[in-house]
């Protein structure tokens, strides 16, 4: 008895013990429900808009160019985007089957494209233009039934009292060290505006820790802005593109131009969570509108990598650049008509799936959901296809598309699928009804 006493105590001593902060953040009930319903969504589309559209060479063109803040905020001035039709994007977008938009509403650049108490320098105060085009993506999101994610940069190479990192150091601002606290509040007042005035918002995607990688012990105080963001809309999911495994406090594992597990681009390589996953991706090679990059991928090659994240359990957020006129470009609607054709037959093997019990291969991978599992073949030269499905039961095999039935092998390591013919479509999907 009192033995059990002393070993109760003890374990109670052990867990005062414990930092408060690797405690301190317990996702509510909405937080975790939001998640399942992000990672139904499986697709939403990146939109990078800022004045940096202006220039035409990506979004990154301010510090790439060493450009002056002063002069680079003139562009400001020029700004009146007379085509933007938020109507028309959101529609385009939905065309596609996407269920989320994701809007840069402040990048590196510096410049809000929301309407702030906060700064001048933003889209309705500082340009001809005037108009909150955030408030008007939001209400017409809201009116077509879409998700609305936010983009917020951590860096900013215009700010003052922002702190230099390894980004943004031409740009002529005079002092390196910044002022911390003066911009820690700037951004936490800017998050409360995104988080009160623009409707139920599904994310915020952070941007911009890796520009301190030089300096490791840099705190950006994140715990605390998350809270905000959770105190504020608690089922507003938390991301940050750091390239790392999630800190306390985020609710999405993010990967940039790699699916989970590839590291293609160079900026992955780190462990995969158990929280939802998501895989941003460029249409063409640039997030921002670049006038000279037409180097669009193929509709098919966007459908694979749909699917490819999809079999990997993730989301994809598929970039577009929109112009400084305020149209999506020309070629980017088309390619999403052309995915929203192909998910009108297919979304039900995509949707509300979960990777699969047949983990990904060079041939395709599987996703599932119940007792369905949808078996993707995106590359196989071959009628035969074997499955490792030794510990399951395969009741029947069929074409998705016209629920054709497809013949099948069992052996002891698993199931062997014959095909009439060599899968030749974009994505040949075999439904498996288990047991
Ligand atoms: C970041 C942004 O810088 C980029 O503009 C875009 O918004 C993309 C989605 O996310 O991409 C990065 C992140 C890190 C580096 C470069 C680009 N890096 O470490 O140099």
């Amino acid at each position: 008895m009192q033995m059990k006493t002393k070993a109760l105590s003890l374990l109670l001593l052990c867990c005062l013990a414990l930092p408060l902060k690797a405690q301190s953040y317990q996702p509510t009930e909405e937080n975790l429900k939001a998640r399942q319903e992000f990672r139904d969504k499986k697709f939403g589309i990146f939109l990078h808009w800022g004045l940096y559209a202006m220039l035409a060479t990506g979004e990154w063109t301010m510090t790439n160019n060493d450009l002056n803040y002063k002069e680079y905020a003139k562009l400001a001035g020029g700004f009146y985007p007379s085509k933007f039709d938020a109507a028309k994007w959101v529609a385009a977008i939905k065309a596609s089957g996407a269920k989320y938009i994701t809007f840069t509403t402040r990048h590196h650049e510096g410049f809000s494209m929301f309407d702030t108490k906060y700064s001048d320098y933003n889209i309705v105060d500082a340009t001809p233009f005037k108009r909150d085009v955030l408030k008007e993506l939001a209400d017409e999101c809201q009116k077509q039934g879409i998700g609305l994610h936010l983009y917020y940069s951590h860096i900013d190479w215009y700010r003052e009292d922002a702190v230099w990192g390894r980004t943004g150091r031409g740009t002529g601002r005079p002092n390196p060290e910044g002022d911390w606290d003066s911009y820690y509040t700037f951004m936490n007042n800017q998050l409360t505006e995104l988080l009160t005035n623009y409707g139920p918002i599904g994310a915020i995607w952070f941007d911009g820790l890796w520009d301190q990688d030089q300096n490791p012990d840099f705190d950006w105080e994140l715990e605390e802005q998350y809270a905000l963001i959770h105190k504020l809309q608690p089922s507003c999911l938390v991301a940050n593109n750091h390239h790392s495994t999630p800190f306390p406090g985020e609710d999405v594992q993010i990967f940039e131009r790699d699916l989970p597990g590839e590291n293609t681009a160079g900026l992955s390589g780190q462990d995969i969570s158990s929280l939802p996953l998501e895989t941003c991706q460029t249409m063409n090679g640039m997030w921002g509108y670049k006038i000279t990059d037409q180097n669009y991928k193929s509709t098919k090659e966007l459908i694979q990598y749909l699917v490819g994240a999809a079999v990997k359990d993730a989301n994809l957020l598929m970039n577009i650049g929109p112009q400084p006129d305020g149209e999506l470009p020309e070629v980017a609607v088309q390619r999403l008509a052309e995915m929203g054709e192909w998910m009108k037959v297919y979304g039900e093997t995509i949707y509300g799936t979960r990777g699969g019990c047949v983990g990904p291969h060079p041939w395709g991978g599987t996703t599932q959901k119940g007792n369905k599992l949808y078996v993707h073949i995106l590359d196989l030269q071959d009628k035969a296809l074997f499955l490792p499905l030794a510990d399951k039961k395969v009741k029947k095999a069929s074409y998705f598309v016209d629920g054709k039935p497809v013949k099948f092998q069992k052996n002891q390591a698993g199931y062997t699928l014959l095909l009439n013919e060599v899968p030749t479509d974009i994505d040949t999907v075999i439904e498996l009804e288990l047991n």
